[in-house]
């Protein structure tokens, strides 16, 4: 009943809402075009999944293409140098690791990190959406759950080899996406999206994909605990 209540309040043609969209729906058009140059890139180090991989990478592209119609519906820019400074250090990061060929660190920073990003944005945005946005995005998620299962089941199948690995990832990259959530804070509450439901979605998530990849409670309640030395 909250989520009627708050998304009957909103008016999405207002230009407080349309500015704060301008910002959002930039990081989201942004977010969809990396994560399939992403998986695009993590392809050519993994053969074997190659095909898979670009699959992911064409859903990708579709989503960006859904989101960039959700603004156009409204009437809105994105603002895209907003958002490509937005996730400049994951990039950086994803970058440094394809480089490194360290396929451990690429799969935790796109399919864990970011695919739960994605998944706790879009669950509470949904409620909260524009008709035309809410369809879009309903679709979306559902996709974003698969990435999020085929970067568990990689991680799972190696993980012994893998586990350290995926610990200093995590301390690496988690305090960034807290960072960037404090940043769009404001802007995501125009859009009646509250930043403690999109934490408390983001860690259901995140440490469930850890618990599927092998990890145990208590490594998983250290894990989380570093992404809150932001
Ligand atoms: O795998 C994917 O499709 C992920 C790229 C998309 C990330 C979207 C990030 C959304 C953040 C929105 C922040 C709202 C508070
Ligand atoms: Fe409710
Ligand atoms: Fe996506
Ligand atoms: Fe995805």
């Amino acid at each position: 009943m909250q989520e009627l209540a708050a998304s009957t309040a909103l008016d999405y043609d207002s230009d407080v809402y349309k500015d704060a969209y301008s910002r959002i729906n930039a990081i989201v058009i942004e977010g969809e075009m990396e994560a399939k140059g992403n998986y695009t890139q993590l392809a050519t180090l993994l053969p074997d999944s190659a095909e898979d991989l670009t699959q992911l990478a064409k859903m990708e592209g579709r989503h960006m293409k859904g989101f960039q119609a959700c603004g156009k519906n409204l009437s809105v820019t994105p603002d895209m140098d907003f958002a490509r400074d937005y996730f400049a250090r994951l990039h950086g990061n994803f970058q440094q690791a394809l480089a490194d060929g360290d396929v451990v660190a690429c799969f935790l920073i796109q399919s864990l990190i970011i695919e739960c990003f994605a998944i706790a944005a879009y669950n509470i945005y949904i409620p909260v959406a524009d008709p035309f946005a809410r369809k879009i995005t309903e679709g979306v998620v559902k996709d974003e759950y698969l990435h999020l299962n085929f970067g568990e089941v990689w991680l799972r199948e190696h993980f012994e080899d893998v586990k350290e690995r995926l610990l200093e990832a995590n301390k690496q990259n988690l305090p960034i996406v807290w960072q960037m959530l404090n940043q769009v804070e404001d802007d995501a509450a125009v859009l009646g999206m509250g930043k403690e439901e999109l934490i408390e979605d983001f860690m259901v998530a995140y440490s469930e994909a850890l618990s599927n990849i092998g990890f145990n409670a208590r490594e998983i309640a250290r894990m989380s605990v570093h992404g809150l030395a932001a």
